[in-house]
């Protein structure tokens, strides 16, 4: 101990008051017994004692280290000096950093120039160590290894609320979706032709996609308001053939409620700011968007975001997925009569709700949604209750027919943006059909909304939180658990490290009697309220097994805390019935979907068949089977005597459907960190990131892939692909199966590997990091080798 402290050596120490680490030396050291006292001096000069025979300051690695590309190479893995790693990157404008197998991504905030057609050359057909550390070298890694053995890929992006995840997801898509080098593909000119078709078409989905699906949060600018996973397609040539977009769960409560400073989804804003004055007048908008309800509740402050600019590039983007001037001036309709629903006035005669007969904006919606406009009053201001024998009709009050009018807007929404990701869809499967079914592979990038946590928690939040959470587990099981157990069952040396395991949050939310299911439980109920659900989790979930997790409601303030990975959230279980039910009455849904409409009717068609695949069992895809589906999601199917599902089941069930997916799939992790809360270029608030990069178990993973073998192949696996270093020969000779093992032993001796750059275990050979990529290099360099040899015998002879 005392020779760790000795004088001149490198340290951290903490100053409690403004929760920091300062670089000291170590100026002085003494032992009594089992306690150090050690005197530190920090660079302005001044002295600090620290006694103690445990938690002794950390170790500071020497300055050639401090900003290593890969913070596993390290010498001194602690939290302040993987911190100051990232952060003196940071500073130095290096905002990517490996961290073992996850790239780190710290927020710029500013147009950084790494993104250059020259830059993603560089970054072709290199592998991850060669260059900086970039998010092209992830996408180019996992390229590489779909086109090693076929198998499908996903690269999960993840990090909080405004951290970088949606345009890393789209940088990603870009390099992958670009033109590869010619050593992949030797019909050069045939590759690049149907790869620039695509990759418009791939490239198209994000402004639509944005367009209808973000909005202005508190925390981002451009928040994504629904998850997405694109797979990029390719065919055995490895070419790209086309994508699949599947989209998890839309916010749809922003379609009818935003609070102070948020907007509501951006295209509402473009169409306004974007269209000429002559077709505003035909839709009965202006770009005066404080007349309208639903864009006027976040207050006047909701800043412009180059809404006409935008709204150009969302037109060109639609025209591309074969949506032109026509189709597009119905989905304009739609948005418009959104737009006036949430306009018409609904006032009381004593309790109940009135209507005026000739109310405008009623009268523009139901023009353009095609529904008579005396039959949506009706069943707006009215409901109707069927008992055994009867059917009754009875009046609601005001808030109530606001509830019908709002939850209308909301299903028209949906229903649209769901009709909108087919079309996407099916412009990869309809025009380029052929190219399509050739797909033999893929690479799929998932970007869902980032962990949040407001000052006021709802439904959404809890919805958001959930699927970060099983996302979080998805990676703590990669990383941890998996790892360990095969190493067991190989019979591997190694130690086993302790991790946090977020298990109990997901039982906590997704388990038999969890929150999900009280939900639906209380949801179901004519009589259920947001009150009874909260005193059903007080009752069923303030036990002994959820103490680390669950936080009893506070009935005062209506609302249940959750411990989640990240941080604890309160939710305030206000509205959480609503939200989960999300249901239009039948009366309208019956008005709908017998609109004079044409368009509206194919709308719902879309939408609510896509529900049935889902909530039904998922039809085989057809044209794309051999590419895992990760499921879809849909509107809540509705009708007759059907059990309705509810919007928490739609969604832990599309959820499970992608972690599935994930699992067979390799995976490649994107954190992105976020410097500070105000959207501040090249500022970086330590703390902040310290929480972030905590959460996400770096520290963890870190110890995990400098200790343990990332790379196992089998026995037969290796020795066919590298009995070429030994031999000239092309293949193994035919032996039995036990012999592989020693021909592996003998692959490593002829490559000089040491016994601590690899394992052998019961069916597998395990690899230190970096191994793999010597062994590939000496392997290309024979092959190419033979390759040149063969041809200048084959011109001797000739
Ligand atoms: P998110 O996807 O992680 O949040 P975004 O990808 O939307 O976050 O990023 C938020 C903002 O940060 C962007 O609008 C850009 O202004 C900026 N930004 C992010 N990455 C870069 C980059 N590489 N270069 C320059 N600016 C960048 V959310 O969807 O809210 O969870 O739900
Ligand atoms: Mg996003």
């Amino acid at each position: 101990m005392t020779t760790l402290y000795s004088p001149g050596t490198r340290v951290w120490l903490s100053d409690d008051s403004q929760q920091q680490w300062i670089p000291a030396e170590v100026s002085s050291c003494t032992k009594a017994g089992d306690t150090l006292t050690l005197v530190l001096v920090d660079e302005n000069g001044k002295e600090t004692t620290v006694s103690g025979s445990t938690n002794l300051p950390p170790l500071r690695n020497p300055e050639l280290l401090e900003t290593v590309d890969d913070l596993a190479t390290l010498s001194h893995l602690n939290e302040p000096s993987i911190l100051h790693a990232v952060q003196s990157r940071y500073l130095q404008r290096k905002i990517y950093t490996y961290s073992g197998i996850v790239l780190l991504a710290v927020n710029p905030f500013e147009t950084v120039p790494l993104y250059t057609t020259e830059i993603v050359q560089q970054y072709i057909g290199r592998t991850k160590g060669e260059l900086e550390p970039h998010l092209f070298a992830i996408a180019e890694d996992a390229y590489a290894a779909m086109v090693l053995d076929g198998k499908g890929q996903t690269i999960i992006v993840s990090g909080e609320s405004g951290a970088g995840k949606t345009e890393s997801a789209k940088l990603v898509m870009r390099f992958i979706a670009a033109p590869k080098s010619p050593s992949v593909n030797s019909d050069a000119n045939a590759f690049v032709d149907g790869a620039s078709l695509v990759e418009q078409q791939i490239q198209a989905t994000n402004p639509i996609l944005e367009g209808f699906g973000n909005a202005k949060t508190t925390r981002n600018d451009n928040s994504s308001r629904f998850g997405k996973y694109i797979q990029l397609l390719f065919d055995t040539n490895r070419h790209i053939v086309g994508a699949r977009v599947r989209t998890y769960l839309l916010e749809r409560s922003r379609v009818t409620y935003q609070t102070h400073t948020e907007r509501n989804y951006h295209i509402f804003y473009q169409l306004c700011r974007g269209l000429p004055a002559g077709d505003l007048d035909a839709l009965g908008l202006s770009a005066d968007l404080s007349q309208f309800h639903y864009l006027n509740q976040g207050g006047p402050s909701t800043t412009e975001l180059n809404d006409r600019e935008k709204f150009r590039a969302m037109r060109d983007a639609l025209k591309i997925v074969g949506i032109g001037p026509d189709k597009q001036k119905s989905i304009f309709e739609l948005l418009s009569a959104v737009l006036h629903l949430g306009n018409i006035a609904v006032s009381h005669a004593r309790t109940e709700a009135v209507i005026e007969d000739d109310d405008p904006s009623m009268s523009r919606a139901m023009q353009f949604l095609g529904v008579n406009a005396a039959d949506f009053k009706k069943w707006t201001i009215k409901k109707q209750i069927s008992t055994r024998s009867d059917k009754i009709v009875t009046a609601l009050t005001p808030v109530q027919a606001v509830g019908v009018r709002d939850s209308l807007a909301r299903f028209v929404y949906a229903c649209l943006f769901e009709w909108l990701v087919n079309a996407v869809n099916e412009s990869f499967t309809g025009k380029y059909g052929d190219a399509t079914t050739r797909a033999e592979t893929h690479i799929g990038v998932l970007d869902i909304y980032g962990f949040e946590h407001f000052e006021k928690n709802s439904f959404e939040q809890f919805c958001i939180n959930y699927a970060n959470e099983k996302l979080q587990h998805e990676f703590n099981t990669y990383v941890f658990k998996l790892a360990q157990e095969e190493y067991r069952q190989e019979k591997i040396s190694w130690t086993f490290i302790d991790f946090d395991d977020n298990q109990p949050a997901i039982d906590l939310i997704e388990g038999k009697l969890g929150i999900l299911a009280l939900l639906d439980e209380e949801s179901r109920l004519q009589l259920g309220t947001d009150a009874s659900f909260l005193a059903k989790l007080n009752t069923q979930l303030d036990k002994p097994a959820n103490k680390d997790v669950f936080i009893s409601p506070k009935f005062a303030n209506a609302a249940f805390t959750i411990a989640h990975y990240a941080l604890q959230v309160t939710y305030s279980a206000d509205g959480f019935l609503e939200k989960n039910r999300d249901t239009v009455p039948d009366e309208h849904l019956a008005l709908l979907t017998s609109s004079s409409n044409a368009f509206l009717r194919e709308v719902l068609d879309t939408a609510l068949h896509r529900t049935a695949e889902v909530v039904e069992t998922p039809p085989p895809d057809g044209v794309m089977s051999k590419i895992p589906d990760p499921g879809r999601t849909g509107i809540a199917g509705r009708g007759g005597s059907v059990k309705k599902p509810t919007l928490g089941s739609i969604f832990k069930g599309s959820l499970g459907t992608l972690m599935e997916m994930l699992r067979m799939t390799n995976v490649h992790y994107i954190r992105c960190l976020k410097p500070n809360d105000h959207k501040r270029a090249w500022e970086f608030i330590p703390s902040q990131v310290l929480a972030q990069l905590r959460a996400a178990g770096v520290l963890e993973t870190i110890r995990i892939s400098t200790a343990g073998y990332p790379t196992r192949w089998t026995f037969e696996e290796f020795a066919r692909r590298y009995y070429m270093l030994i031999h000239w020969r092309d293949g193994p000779p035919l032996i039995k199966r036990e012999q592989f093992k020693r021909l592996c032993v003998l692959v490593c001796q002829k490559m000089a590997l040491d016994k601590t750059q690899y394992q052998m275990g019961e069916t597998k050979i395990f690899l230190r990091i970096g191994v793999l990529a010597k062994l590939e290099h000496v392997r290309s360099i024979k092959i190419n080798a033979v390759q040149f040899l063969q041809t200048n015998m084959r011109r001797l002879i000739a």
